[in-house]
């Protein structure tokens, strides 16, 4: 099923006419409402009428979560306060957070672009969503509740935390959709397994996951757990929340909602666009946005596009899962090395939970990286040489897929901290 047909497998020569004029709307309306566009236009002689091709789109300069903190908390509204309806905020990593206004029409356009993922993956009317993302000026909450509410989803605006009570929830009210960001997901099947739940008699079939990355064997760990399909989707506050790309059943690659985001790859050193079908950072321009327009945001994910038609009909533009971010790669001894490279050697493992750290260090001019793994028996701490020969193990798979040394520390089951948001795999001590 597929809930905006003439959109979703629209030609793709009338998505590129479509995206053109809003294209066009976007950059006047920028231009004219929005100071900063103003001035980046002017310094560079560009004016609005001089987008008159999506190539054109190259023209135009970037605008970075720097550019929104710069101008917090207002700056960059296109619409007055009074047409906002709904504010979000988005931490920052350093000092106050972003924030983000919508009007009447971006919330109605926001709850399609849900209501296409929820279709998309496979939930319908009858069935019971149960949010455990945190509602508040995080986008997920209620990012996710309206679009499922839309759909006729019987929506339990459950929240983040309180894992117990979320299970009693879960059993008590014939949850068949959980949405959540995937490491708050696996956190509670444990807890399940914990209190000895049997996961098996509950009624749940589908999940929707995002706000985060999770790597292949990470979803295979969830998907056995639960005994659900899980699907993935991708948002940024900045952008809209929630809603900007989701995953169909086939689970291959995140449909963007064109009509609403126009999506380029560059190459995050030099800002050069791109081709279809090459890995570098994510630009999003929102066509369709009164609140705030973004032209030219650099989301600092990096994937790939694919424009290919998918087997379920749509032929928007899918996106890859995301393999890291520019920001949160990390340089090792001048490796590149992406948290879920380390997360995919970790759960293909035997007798290693899915929950670990890394940490990284300087030692003299050297960086050091030391991987904490949580073990799932704790009684392995005990025996000594078989604890050996599973760090030597960890050890040698990671220097294969990373090429350089981690030191492994097997730790007590539990004993790394759980989020019911966004888990920390990273603490990079080099700059203290
Ligand atoms: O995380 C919006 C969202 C909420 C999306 C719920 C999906 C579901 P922010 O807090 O502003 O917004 O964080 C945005 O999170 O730039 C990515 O780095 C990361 N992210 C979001 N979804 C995914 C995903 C929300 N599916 C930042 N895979 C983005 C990988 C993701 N990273």
């Amino acid at each position: 099923m597929i809930w905006n047909t003439q959109v979703e497998c629209m030609s793709r020569n009338s998505m590129k006419e479509l995206q053109l004029e809003r294209l066009k709307n976007t950059v006047k309306v920028a231009y004219e409402n929005v100071p900063m566009y103003k001035r980046k236009f002017d310094e560079i002689g560009l004016r609005p009428e001089h987008i008159q091709t999506l190539k054109d789109i190259e023209k135009i300069p970037f605008t970075t979560k720097n550019d929104l903190r710069d101008n917090y908390p207002y700056g960059l509204f296109a619409a007055p306060l009074k047409k906002i309806v709904r504010l979000h905020a988005s931490s920052g990593t350093t000092g106050k957070p972003i924030v983000v206004g919508y009007t009447k029409n971006d919330m109605e356009n926001w709850s399609e672009n849900i209501a296409r993922l929820v279709i998309a993956a496979g939930g319908r009317e009858d069935d019971i969503a149960q949010i455990v993302f945190g509602y508040g000026l995080f986008t997920g909450g209620f990012g996710l509740h309206q679009g499922l509410e839309k759909v006729g989803v019987t929506v339990i605006p459950a929240s983040a935390g309180q894992s117990e009570r979320q299970l009693m929830v879960m059993q008590d009210f014939g949850t068949t959709i959980l949405v959540g960001t995937p490491s708050y997901v696996l956190y509670l099947a444990e807890i399940a397994d914990e209190l000895g739940v049997d996961k098996s008699k509950l009624k749940l079939k589908l999940g929707l996951f995002g706000g985060e990355g999770h790597t292949p064997e990470m979803r295979a760990e969830i998907e056995r757990r639960w005994g659900i399909k899980a699907t993935e989707n991708y948002g940024l506050s900045e952008i809209q929340g929630p809603g900007v790309a989701g995953e169909c059943y086939c689970q291959c690659g995140m449909h963007i909602n064109e009509d609403h985001f126009y999506p380029e790859i560059i190459n995050s050193e030099t800002g050069e666009a791109f081709e279809y079908g090459n890995k570098g950072e994510l630009v999003l321009t929102t066509l369709t946005k009164e609140g705030i327009p973004m032209l030219r945001y650099r989301t600092k994910d990096i994937t790939i596009l694919n424009p290919e038609k998918c087997e379920c009909g749509r032929t928007t533009v899918r996106m890859n899962k995301v393999l890291g971010r520019t920001d949160d790669m990390l340089i090792i001894r001048g490796v590149n090395v992406f948290p879920s490279q380390i997360e995919s050697v970790l759960i293909g493992l035997e007798g290693i939970g899915p929950h670990y750290q890394i940490i990284v260090t300087k030692n003299g001019y050297m960086d050091a990286i030391e991987v904490l793994v949580e073990l799932i028996d704790g009684k392995l701490l005990e025996k000594f040489s078989e604890l050996e020969k599973l760090e030597k193990k960890i050890r040698h798979e990671l220097k294969v897929v990373l090429q350089i040394d981690a030191k492994v520390r097997l730790v007590e089951p539990k004993s790394i901290e759980r989020t019911t948001g966004k888990a920390k795999r990273v603490i990079d001590m080099r700059n203290k």
